[in-house]
């Protein structure tokens, strides 16, 4: 490193001290604390971005967002080159330069680091990277510190997205890194195009009547409400009512959004009675996360349709897509594709939705829970689809696979316009255009079942029937040290403390259909416990005694 990079970064990093007393970790969507504290944590985020753009020669994102979480917080996280997350052989690195003590400290971390990683500062090619935020007020200011930390390495480049949700931003890192048009302009125009082409190749008499046209969106007062309000604008079908959008004075995740909907299981802000029985969906605060869901006429309280029913409805669509477009095959000559289908989900899928998949005969695999590791096994697929029963997931495709659709595509238009094998080429063409494959996209998540519904013909009420979800139960428990639980086999099983995994074992095989797993909340500093039955009294019940099994091995009175 130069004298000029040196002083630059003492300079700078002088301006941002770390606050006293707070370990910031890297987990599993960046780092996430009240947002007063996190100025110097995105001055240094921007630092390890430009660092990570001379290393990968590719452009990279910066995402100022808290998600889910209530407004005073916010965070900040990392597109790869490829739009996926930041990769995780750089997480120990963020951990470090986050909590590097002084200026010296940190340019000595930078300093081992990059020779470390054989990081050239003066290469040909300056670092690259892309802004956004959510619409935090608190987003402004850091994104300023977000700036300063990347111009604080000779040559780099920091340009200002402005307000996005994340998975725009991770669309246009993607986008970017492969040459193509990644503006806002272009992320709406590549999604109306993909959505409409789907619309206009549903089959005669799926068409659903006018009622079922019609869909209320809960906006979680944040930016997904707002970019949705912009796309229905470009779309001549369904009939979109935005509420909750932010604009209408309510606050931020405040009894709003994906992830109340699913977690309380009932009603946001703003829906209520008249709703009953229409077709609902609620993001989240950055609009990653799409859930569905019916009003119930009692009590506020709702019929969840979550992640695992999104990813069924996609996999049945993609499944039977691919047997029309192989029928009549002859593997001799080009027209056949063995396209591996294959679907990634967590412990929290509930018990019926793997059953259901499997029984469609599709190959279901689980990872532990964060979407860094659902879509790592995804992208193993020629069409891997993902989702946390939380609504996050996409559907991937490998470049193989579309390079040969596309030329299939091509033929088939030649040889045989208007035939059902040209058109379900042309339908999956269009969904992977439709479908954000950097990262799971309300947006457009909600746009590809909105398709598919049309082109099933199905209601709300006939999708939720596929299956019916077992009774569940998630609990917190508060314990000495959570890092203490150690799992394996994706999260299912208790290595450590020695003896946990048998008295949960000893308590599932009181419950017919019982499942119970435990895991330390990647987010929180808890322990979540997970219980499934066959009635809800059952999963209560099994839930409560595997929380007090926690408790008495690590809570606060096991170490006395
Ligand atoms: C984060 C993850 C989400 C996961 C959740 C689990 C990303 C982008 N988000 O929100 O996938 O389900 O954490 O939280 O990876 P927990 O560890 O507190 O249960
Ligand atoms: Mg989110």
């Amino acid at each position: 490193m130069n004298e000029e990079q040196r002083s630059l970064l003492l300079k700078s990093s002088s301006r941002f001290p770390p606050p006293q007393g707070v370990k910031l970790t890297y987990g599993t969507a960046g780092f996430r604390a009240d947002a007063s504290i996190l100025e110097s944590t995105v001055y240094r985020v921007g630092i390890l971005a430009a660092l990570r753009s001379l290393k990968t020669k590719s452009v990279i994102g910066l995402m100022i967002t808290a998600s889910h979480n209530k407004v005073s917080d916010n965070g900040v996280k990392i597109a790869d080159p490829s739009g996926g997350m930041l990769t995780q052989n750089w997480e120990p690195f963020a951990d470090a330069l986050a909590n590097a003590s002084d200026p010296e400290d940190l340019v000595r971390l930078i300093i081992e680091f990059v020779k470390k990683e054989n990081i050239h500062f003066e290469g040909a090619c300056p670092a690259e990277v892309l802004l956004g935020r959510d619409t935090r007020p608190s987003g402004r200011s850091l994104l300023e510190a977000a700036k300063q930390g990347i111009s604080s390495i000779v040559g780099a480049i920091a340009l200002d997205m402005g307000v996005l949700t994340t998975p725009q931003l991770h669309w246009m890192v993607r986008a970017r890194n492969k040459g193509m048009k990644a503006s806002e302009v272009d992320y709406f125009e590549q999604l109306s195009s993909s959505f409409r082409c789907l619309m206009d190749l549903i089959p005669e008499g799926s068409k659903i009547n006018e009622m079922d046209d019609k869909l209320i969106v809960d906006g979680a007062n944040g930016v997904g409400g707002e970019k949705l309000a912009g796309l229905k604008n470009m779309l001549n079908s369904p009939v979109i009512d935005v509420r909750n959008s932010g604009k209408e004075g309510g606050v931020l995740n405040e009894g709003v959004g994906a992830d109340y909907v699913q977690k309380e299981k009932v009603v946001p802000v703003g829906f209520g009675p008249s709703d009953v029985g229409l077709r609902c969906a609620s993001l989240d605060g950055d609009a990653d996360r799409l859930v569905y869901f019916l009003v119930l006429p009692k009590d506020n309280k709702i019929d969840l349709v979550d992640g695992d029913k999104i990813l069924s409805l996609f996999a049945l669509f993609v499944k039977e897509q691919l047997a029309i477009l192989n029928t009549n095959r002859d593997e001799k000559i080009n027209n056949y594709y063995h396209a591996r289908l294959g679907v990634v989900q967590t412990a929290y899928a509930n018990g019926a939705s793997t059953d259901y998949l499997k029984k469609q005969g599709l190959e279901v695999l689980f990872t532990p829970t964060g979407v860094k590791y659902l879509h790592e096994k995804a992208a193993e697929f020629d069409i891997g689809i993902y989702f946390e029963a939380n609504g996050h997931g996409t559907i991937l495709f490998s470049e193989e696979f579309l390079c040969w659709l596309e030329a299939r595509d091509n033929e088939l238009s030649s040889m045989s316009k208007g035939s059902e094998q040209k058109k379900a080429a042309s339908r999956i063409l269009a969904v992977s255009k439709l479908i954000n494959q950097a990262v799971g996209d309300a947006l457009s998540g909600l746009l590809l079942v909105e398709a598919i519904l049309q082109h099933m013909g199905w209601s709300i009420h006939i999708w939720n029937a596929l299956y019916q979800d077992l009774p569940s139960r998630q609990l917190k428990v508060k314990v000495v040290d959570r890092t203490a639980i150690v799992t394996a086999n994706a999260e299912t099983v208790v290595v450590k403390p020695p003896g946990l995994q048998e008295a949960i074992n000893a308590e599932i095989a009181k419950y017919p259909q019982g499942r119970s797993f435990v895991r330390p909340s990647g987010t929180e500093d808890i322990i979540r416990v997970y219980a499934e039955a066959s009635t809800q009294d059952a999963a209560d019940s099994l839930g409560n005694s595997v929380a007090r099994l926690v408790d008495k091995f690590l809570g606060f009175g096991s170490s006395s």
